[in-house]
C-alpha cells in the first residue's frame, strides 16, 4: 500500500533526526555546498597601499621589541576570510621590517617560505648553514624544513615581504613548527649538540649564485640534492640578474597576459623553486595593456617599478611602488602599465604548481566579443 505524504514527511523527520545524532549529513539537503559550479568567491580582490602601512610598520619597529615577536611582520589579512591572517585559501603574506642590527632566531616549519626584499642594503638570511646576503628585488627561499634565521647588518631598515603556504599546508593539517634547533659546539669537549638561537655559517660566501646563477650552465662536482631534494638548489635570486635579463628581452612580443614574464626556476632542471608556489617577475613597457584572462591559481603581487592597475572581476586595482595585491583564482584580470615614459615591473607568487601537480590547473581567455575560450597550458 502506497504511504501518505504525512508518513513519508515523518519518516523523513525521524531520518533527519537520527542522522544528526549519528554525525551524519544527508547528501540532498547540503548538495549546494558540494557541486559548486565553480570556486567560492570568497577571497576578495585586494590592495594593500605602501603609503598606509609603511609608517605602521615604522612605528611597530619602534614600540615591539623584535625580541618578543621573533617575526615582526604585519600580516596581510584578505577581506573576504572573516579577518584570518591569509591572503588567499593557499597563501600568507606580510611586510616584515628588521631594525639595524636586529636577528631573528634559528626555526624551521612544514609550510614553505620565500622573502622579496624591498629596502635595506645589510639584510640577509641563514638557511641551513648558508648565508644570503640581500637586497631590493632579491628573492630568497626557506624550502620546507629548512633552519632558517635572518638579521640586519645595514645602517638602515631592512623591509621584505614574506610569502608562505601556510594556509595551504594548513588546509593539509600538516602544519608543524620546530624553535630547538641545536649544533655542535666546537668549544665543548664532548661534542654534543647545544641550543642555540642562530646557525653557525658553514657554507662559503655566496655559495648558491656561484654554484648556480649560471644560466645554462650546472656544476657536475657538486651534488644537487641539498635539503630534501624537492626544492631548487640555489636559494638566492638576485635582481641584477632579472633586470638584465628583461632588457634583453624588451623587443620580444612578449605573453598575451604578461607582457614579458618570467619564472624562477631550479637551475638543473627548470622546475619551480620550490613544489608548492611559482616566482615570477614581469616588465610592462610603457603604456603596455594586457590581454585578460582567468586560471585556477591564486597570485600575489608586489610592486617593484612604476605605477599601474589591474583590473579584477572589473575592479580596478589601482597600484604603485611597494603596493602588494592579490588576485584570486578564476577571476578575469587584466594588467596596465599607466606610465608612457617607464617599464613597470611586478614580482608574483603562484600557487599554480599544485594546481598543475594536482591536474586541476585550468585557464581561460575572453575575447572583444565575450567569448570564452581555453587557453592551452
Ligand atoms: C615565518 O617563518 C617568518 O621566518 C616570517 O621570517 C613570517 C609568518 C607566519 C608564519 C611563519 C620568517 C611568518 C613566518
Amino acid at each position: 500500500m502506497a504511504q501518505t505524504e504525512t508518513q513519508v514527511g515523518d519518516e523523513l523527520a525521524t531520518l533527519a533526526a537520527d542522522a544528526k545524532a549519528l554525525h551524519l549529513i544527508e547528501f540532498w539537503k547540503e548538495r549546494m555546498e558540494i557541486e559548486l559550479p565553480e570556486p567560492r568567491g570568497l577571497v576578495k580582490p585586494f590592495l594593500w597601499h605602501w603609503d598606509d602601512i609603511e609608517p605602521r610598520l615604522r612605528h611597530a619597529a619602534r614600540i615591539v621589541p623584535v625580541e618578543d615577536c621573533e617575526r615582526r611582520a604585519l600580516l596581510f589579512s584578505n577581506p573576504g576570510l572573516g579577518g584570518r591572517p591569509f591572503m588567499s585559501t593557499t597563501l600568507l603574506g606580510a611586510y616584515s621590517l628588521y631594525n639595524a642590527g636586529e636577528v631573528a632566531p634559528v626555526h624551521r616549519h612544514t609550510p614553505c617560505a620565500s622573502r622579496f626584499v624591498l629596502e635595506g642594503k645589510g639584510g640577509y638570511t641563514v638557511i641551513e648553514g648558508e648565508k644570503c646576503r640581500l637586497e631590493r628585488g632579491d628573492l630568497v627561499i626557506t624550502p620546507n624544513g629548512t633552519w632558517h634565521d635572518h638579521g640586519n647588518e645595514g645602517p638602515d631598515e631592512l623591509i621584505w615581504v614574506d610569502i608562505l603556504d601556510v594556509p595551504l599546508v594548513e588546509g593539509l593539517n600538516a602544519t608543524m613548527f620546530e624553535f630547538d634547533y641545536s649544533e655542535a659546539d666546537p668549544r665543548s669537549n664532548s661534542g654534543d649538540p647545544v641550543p642555540t638561537q642562530y646557525q653557525t655559517i658553514s657554507e662559503p660566501e655566496d655559495h648558491s649564485n656561484r654554484l648556480y646563477a649560471n644560466g645554462g650552465m650546472k656544476p657536475l662536482f657538486v651534488d644537487r640534492q641539498r635539503g630534501s631534494g624537492n626544492h631548487s638548489p640555489m636559494l638566492v635570486y638576485r635582481w641584477k640578474a632579472m633586470r638584465e635579463a628583461f632588457d634583453k628581452m624588451r623587443d620580444y612580443e612578449g605573453s598575451p597576459y604578461d607582457g614579458i614574464i618570467m619564472e624562477y626556476c631550479d637551475p638543473t632542471n627548470g622546475n619551480p623553486v620550490m613544489p608548492t608556489m611559482s616566482f615570477r617577475a614581469q616588465m610592462l613597457r610603457p603604456g603596455e595593456q594586457t590581454r585578460t584572462h582567468r586560471h585556477m591559481s591564486s597570485t600575489i603581487y608586489v610592486v617593484l617599478e612604476g605605477e599601474g592597475w589591474t583590473e579584477v572581476d572589473g575592479e580596478r586595482l589601482e597600484w604603485g611602488r611597494n603596493d602588494v595585491f592579490v588576485v584570486p583564482t578564476w577571476k578575469w584580470h587584466a594588467h596596465a602599465n599607466a606610465r608612457k615614459d617607464g617599464d613597470a615591473v611586478l614580482y608574483s607568487v603562484t600557487d599554480e604548481p599544485v594546481l598543475r601537480t594536482l591536474g586541476l590547473y585550468r585557464e581561460q581567455t575572453r575575447t572583444d566579443d565575450g567569448a570564452i575560450l581555453p587557453v592551452a597550458a
